[in-house]
């Protein structure tokens, strides 16, 4: 790759549908070769950023396991030194998670992580996704001009002219180009004519001098119930008396409201004594759990069920899978999925 500037990033490209493109000759799609990117887009040259690629084994995202956010880790931190910052190619069904467990594994982070995709293949005609892919190459790579730190040395995730905070957003449509949606948390960056970055919600390290350290053990024995009206204990029981599951993210009603009957309190009590963390998550995108307003919510902090705030799903099923592979006892597990690790909650 020419190298025309000091400024350089790494492009990580695991898949998804922006790793397509139209076959000249028999219309149909075939993947995109990134490592040619200059070739493809000969545009890029002008950005003066030294862009390298490196490209996993493509694979829709339908298919990402934590192995994968392991994979990416360990390639961020062999790279670290090297780059100004990273771009994650990935697709957009698993985005959220992955960015969100991404700012789990990747501690004492200094340089942008941005997760990017599409929704319509880079190689085709009306795609979205060459805007996405060069605006969030010139994200990774801008540093601030008064002491030429990172913009944004978080991970996050740029889409359709909005860079937000990776671990607060989640996959919000199937058809539109704004794809994804951050309820609780302003963006980070607003992309028009110009970048206009929100300083004052970007994370900045705490302790700058900190090595980068990365975890590389999720545990996947964690569940996501949702919960209905109708749903039966019998159901309920199946999923919570599983005996892999160490850690379930309960979705609750509104302001983290459940029901009051007394086979349903004492499932989570039981669940709860044996050692598995539960977490108290909204089913409403936007807002906050708040287990004191009501007598439904009152009941299941009293039994020791954490308050999971204004965190996503995506960020709270992925801060269990991270804690609870670090080895913790259940109740310091509890105590830190409370509190925010790296912005997820407010
Ligand atoms: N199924 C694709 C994926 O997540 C969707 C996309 O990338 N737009 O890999």
């Amino acid at each position: 790759m020419e190298n025309t500037d000091n400024r350089s990033i790494l492009l990580i490209y695991t898949g998804g549908t922006i790793g397509m493109k139209t076959d000249a000759a028999t219309g149909a799609l075939a993947p995109f070769d990134f490592s040619s990117i200059y070739d493809e887009f000969p545009a890029l040259r002008s950005l003066d950023i030294r862009i390298d690629v490196h490209p996993f084994e493509p694979i829709d995202s339908s298919n990402v396991t934590p192995e994968l956010w392991v994979q990416l880790a360990e390639i961020i931190r062999e790279k670290y030194a090297a780059y100004d910052g990273f771009v994650v190619l990935h697709g957009t069904d698993t985005m959220s998670f992955s960015a969100s467990a991404l700012s789990y594994a990747l501690q004492n982070l200094e340089k942008p992580v941005v997760f990017t995709g599409s929704q319509i293949p880079i190689g085709v005609l009306r795609t979205d996704g060459r805007e996405n892919l060069i605006t969030a190459i010139e994200l990774a790579a801008a540093r601030c001009a008064e002491d030429g730190q990172a913009m944004a040395p978080e991970v996050s995730l740029y889409f359709q002219n909005k860079l937000f905070r990776g671990n607060r957003t989640s996959k919000f449509s199937a058809e539109e180009f704004g794809a994804f949606r951050s309820d609780n948390y302003p963006a980070l960056a607003e992309v028009g004519v110009n970048i206009h970055y929100n300083r004052a919600a970007i994370l900045r390290p705490s302790a700058p001098t900190e090595k980068l350290r990365i975890c590389t053990h999720f545990d996947p024995n964690v569940a996501i119930v949702k919960i209905f009206p109708g749903l039966t204990q019998t159901t309920l029981r199946a999923i919570l008396g599983a005996a892999n599951v160490r850690g379930v993210v309960l979705e609750t009603y509104g302001a983290g409201n459940a029901p009051t009957a007394g086979w349903f309190i004492d499932t989570l009590r039981e669940t709860i004594a044996r050692g598995v963390v539960v977490v108290n998550v909204s089913q409403c995108q936007s807002g906050t759990v708040n287990m004191e307003l009501y007598e439904t919510g009152m009941q299941m902090q009293q039994i020791g069920v954490v308050g999971g705030r204004d965190m996503t799903t995506e960020a709270a099923v992925t801060k269990l899978m991270y804690l609870l592979g670090l080895g913790l006892m259940p109740q310091e597990v509890a105590a830190r999925m409370g509190g925010s690790l790296r912005g997820e909650l407010s």
